[in-house]
């Protein structure tokens, strides 16, 4: 793992409907994430949050059933460039969301670095809705197609590429609220997924050995999208989301800790901290549990 890291905030709520999901970099903060990662001897330059626009208050779902749009796709083009430009200079960038609409603009930046991008996609949703198929016009529920090149050419053509990830690059980890147009478009580009289903009857440390090996073989980077919601919401309940029957804390840990033996992360997000719905900052403080395994804790 590279030892300049670049943290990145993104303020963003506008991908969903329930506010206080903007405050989630400044909750990650405050769990002490920056002390962390220094501790573990990286060399963290923490650039603030990325500027996001307020809605103007007309019909937010006027463009083809996507709420604030406009705005989403304005503060991820700030993201993808900044993100663009950490890479370049050779940084890891770690970014704190925000709703995971935020991937948008994180996928952007990253993917034109690398040929060959795997994605481990740790979430109780598969994010796989556009327009047409979105049961609520929400852009949180539709970064991964859009990484596909589905959805809006606003978000999919970011930075003018696209796709910016190739369905086979991709792993799911911990699905288990999918829409029938999500299923549809996962068998049509047959995308690994490890549903709870999967999770319980192997278990975390083959899921996640799996996973490694896939991502390792035909990968020349890895950026892990980590959903608070893909816990379950007893051990992170500040989630906009929150889906029942989901992934310990001990089991993410796991994850987290054979991502860092592994030594294959080239670039990291954590996303939907919200703590508005939180219980003192829990969720955070989990969230900040998860990066220092993330980042080689157990293993000094
Ligand atoms: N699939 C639902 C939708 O598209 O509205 C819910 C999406 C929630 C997305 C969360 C953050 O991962
Ligand atoms: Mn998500
Ligand atoms: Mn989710
Ligand atoms: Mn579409």
């Amino acid at each position: 793992m590279k030892k300049d890291m670049s943290i990145i905030g993104v303020p963003m709520d506008l991908g969903q409907n329930r506010r206080g999901v903007d405050m989630g970099p400044s909750a990650m903060r405050y769990a002490g994430a920056i002390e962390r990662l220094q501790r573990l001897q990286y060399n963290v330059s923490d650039l603030g949050d990325i500027p996001i626009n307020r809605p103007d208050g007309k019909d937010d779902k006027r463009d083809g059933n996507l709420r604030n749009l406009q705005q989403v796709a304005e503060g991820n083009q700030a993201l993808a460039e900044m993100v663009d430009q950490e890479i370049g200079k050779n940084r890891f960038p770690l970014i704190f969301g925000g709703d995971h609409s935020i991937a948008i603009g994180s996928l952007s930046g990253i993917a034109k670095h690398y040929k060959n991008l795997g994605v481990i996609w740790y979430d109780a949703h598969g994010d796989l809705n556009c327009g047409e198929t979105s049961p609520s016009g929400n852009i949180h529920g539709m970064p991964l197609a859009v990484s596909l090149g589905i959805g809006h050419e606003k978000l999919t053509n970011m930075l003018h590429y696209q796709p910016k990830v190739k369905p086979e690059n991709i792993v799911i980890v911990g699905a288990r609220s999918l829409d029938p147009g999500e299923r549809e478009l996962i068998r049509e580009k047959g995308i690994k997924v490890y549903t709870m289903h999967e999770i319980d009857r192997i278990g975390m440390t083959k899921v996640m050995q799996e996973t490694i090996d896939y991502l390792q073989e035909r990968t020349d980077g890895v950026h892990l999208s980590l959903d608070l919601d893909g816990l379950d919401p007893s051990e992170a309940p500040g989630v906009g989301t929150p889906v029942l029957g989901g992934l310990t804390y001990r089991e993410s840990h796991l994850a987290m800790e054979m991502l860092a033996e592994a030594d294959i992360l080239t670039s990291a997000e954590f996303v939907e901290v919200n703590p508005i719905l939180d219980d003192k900052n829990k969720t955070a403080t989990v969230a900040v549990g998860l990066m220092g395994s993330l980042f080689g804790e157990k293993l000094k």
